[in-house]
């Protein structure tokens, strides 16, 4: 494993994003009793610490996240949704996103713009070569928030946003997103949808969430047609569709599609112990699916990789997922052994069944330029 210089973005003032009292995403009230949000500061705030914990920190190039400005904003969202969230923040009680369920707390705006600061910054670092790759583990997500909405727990996309500014500000053009959040990255597909110079790809758990959005078919649109990818496994999957969607879907679209530069939408809701996806990835996977990036990376992308932490909601387990995440972008190894593996790795459903391998032989008929055939 050779050492590389990481960057590491993470700010105290990510924890103080407010989803307030819910429980889950059912707002309290009548027989609800008040609880936590599902998007809630522990998991990430748990990560960071095991990041210093480790002393894996102290490894790292740390990146200091900043504010992004209207005009960064507003090259990915319309003027409305800006002022419209901007409004539900300066409210004293905060407010909602568009889709009536996704909390802003009072203030909320302005960490939302420290999340997608903090990610032009990693990229910025990338690009200067101050660092070979780069971990930014902010909050709010980003990944389905579209040009003129708010949802899914998800303010501003703050990939979309950071691709935009890496293109205007730093002249990058062709930019491959891999968005392995057990969710759909409807909103970062959405606005790259028409945009030759942005390959979308995504695996995500088939109508997890949002419900319509995420098939095969969608494949891209008029200058942006290729550019987009599916990959919808069915609920259950583990290491072995993981890894074989990896190795026949994005690695040759993303071989294909010679990116400049990878980012990666790194939920972890597709590990067996998140509440809100029904995947069975333990941190193994996700140290595999970071070297497999690495590899791409290195050979089309000059090793940059921008890693952007998105979903994920096992408290307890998401540190595990995670520190493989830093430690394999680092090549550096630490002390901690995922305490979960040995119970989790003893589970069946690791290995590929018919149902799972039909999906990913599917989707390698759309990379052939195959119409899309129907998949049920
Ligand atoms: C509920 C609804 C959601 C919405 C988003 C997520 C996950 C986001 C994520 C999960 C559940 C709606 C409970 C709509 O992690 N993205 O990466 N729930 N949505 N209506 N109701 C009643
Ligand atoms: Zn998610």
């Amino acid at each position: 494993m050779s050492e590389r210089r990481t960057g590491y973005v993470w700010d105290e003032r990510y924890g103080w994003h407010d989803t307030g009292t819910y429980a889950g995403a059912i707002p309290a009230g009548g027989w609800v009793q008040p609880y936590h949000h599902f998007e809630s500061p522990e998991s990430k705030q748990r990560l960071a610490q095991l990041v210093a914990a480790s002393g894996l920190e102290r490894e790292l190039a740390a990146i200091d996240a900043r504010f992004a400005t209207d005009d960064e904003i507003l090259r990915v969202h319309t003027e409305e949704h800006l002022a419209y969230l901007q409004s539900q923040s300066d409210a004293l009680r905060g407010g909602v996103c568009e889709d009536g369920i996704s909390p802003i707390g009072h203030g909320s705006m302005e960490i939302a713009r420290l999340a997608a600061g903090g990610v032009m910054e990693a990229v910025d670092a990338v690009i200067e070569g101050r660092v070979e790759n780069a971990y930014a583990l902010v909050r709010p997500p980003g990944h389905h928030a579209t040009a003129d909405a708010g949802m899914g727990f998800c303010m501003i996309n703050n990939i979309a946003i950071a691709v935009a500014h890496a293109r205007r500000v730093r002249g990058i053009e062709r930019i491959a997103i891999v968005d392995w959040d057990v969710h759909h990255g409807n909103g970062t597909q959405d606005i790259f949808y028409e945009d030759p110079l942005t390959l979308t790809v995504s695996l995500h758990q088939d109508r997890c969430y949002p419900p319509d959005s995420g098939f095969l078919t969608e494949r891209g649109r008029a200058d942006g047609a290729g550019a987009a990818l599916n990959i919808p496994l069915p609920p259950g999957s583990g290491r072995a569709a993981y890894l074989d969607a990896f190795e026949r879907g994005v690695i040759p679209a993303v071989s294909a599609f010679q990116p400049e530069l990878i980012i990666v939408a790194s939920g972890y809701d597709a590990s067996i112990l998140d509440p809100l996806g029904r995947q069975m990835l333990t941190s193994a996977t996700y140290r595999t699916m970071t070297a497999r990036i690495l590899e791409l990376a290195e050979a089309h992308a000059g090793g940059r990789v921008v890693v952007v932490h998105e979903g994920g909601y096992s408290p307890a387990y998401v540190p595990f997922c995670g520190l493989a995440v830093l430690e394999e972008l680092a090549g550096r190894s630490t002390d901690v052994m995922d305490p979960f593996a040995p119970f989790l790795e003893a589970m069946a459903g690791q290995e590929l069944t018919n149902q799972q391998k039909a999906l990913v032989d599917a989707v390698v008929k759309t990379l052939t330029n195959q119409p899309a055939p129907a998949f049920a």
